[in-house]
């Protein structure tokens, strides 16, 4: 329980983490380097690995680039039972507790039980929330459910308790990847004030504003994904933030 024995003792402590989320279609050679040592450079507490639909099946071979160059630790982000690569160091086993659709929420994880316990993956029991961010996600289409409402706060508290109550040990909160508009501020907040589990937000992070906002509102974990695609700057800027936050608690 490597992972999760950090995540809960850094929520405990109030220490903030970033997470760069890679997405295999999306990677390019030759600056995927780069952006790995620049994620050593700036101290990137995780890589997530995925997304809800991957076209490009190179999981193997992306993490151990990432293995190459970084020793930061690589968590899968799965978007279905294909997408399980013993090679990571953990997974976010994913109950998409937004939605009603049985698949994410109970069937694909049955399909994948038996492979997952004999991986020897660290396994990240985390009960998803995919918010609504104006636009249709890739992940709402394909995971056939309708993200929580932007501006109900409440109904997301309550969601993210009953997972707590399930036994689910991380709480995810996601606009999607390239949301128009990250979770809001308040939502996070809601959430914060009702579990105890360590808070990951992602999802539109695409700026340092957002970024403050996501860890000031209770985040324990942001994860940067498209940002940092569209601008590699962003990656320094946000590191920065996330150090800022917890140089103030020592
Ligand atoms: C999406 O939370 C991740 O699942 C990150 O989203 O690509 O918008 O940063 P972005």
């Amino acid at each position: 329980n490597l992972l999760l024995n950090t995540l809960y003792s850094r929520k405990e402590t109030g220490r903030k983490s970033f997470a760069v989320l890679l997405d295999p279609d999306k990677i390019e050679q030759e600056s995927f380097k780069d952006l790995l040592i620049r994620s050593v450079e700036n101290r990137v507490d995780f890589f997530f690995v995925g997304g809800s639909l991957i076209t490009n099946f190179i999981l193997r071979e992306v993490i151990e680039t990432i293995r190459t160059y970084t020793n930061i630790p690589t968590i899968l982000f799965p978007g279905n039972s294909l997408h399980i690569e013993p090679s990571a160091d953990a997974i976010l086993l994913l109950s998409l507790i937004s939605g009603r659709n049985p698949e994410f929420l109970i069937g694909q994880h049955v399909i994948a039980a038996p492979l997952l316990k004999k991986s020897g993956l660290e396994i990240l029991p985390t009960g998803y929330m995919l918010v609504d961010s104006g636009v249709q996600t890739t992940v709402s289409y394909i995971s056939n459910t309708t993200p929580l409402p932007y501006d109900k706060p409440g109904v997301a508290a309550c969601t993210a308790m009953a997972g707590e109550m399930l036994g689910l040990k991380l709480i995810y909160m996601d606009a999607g990847s390239g949301a128009r508009r990250p979770v809001s501020p308040e939502m996070i907040a809601a959430v914060r004030s009702c579990v105890d589990t360590p808070i990951v937000v992602g999802g539109g992070i695409n700026s340092v504003e957002r970024a403050q906002a996501a860890l000031q509102a209770g985040a324990d974990v942001i994860v940067v994904g498209n940002g940092i695609e569209k601008n590699p700057e962003l990656l320094p800027e946000i590191a920065a933030v996330v150090q800022e936050v917890n140089r103030q608690l020592a």
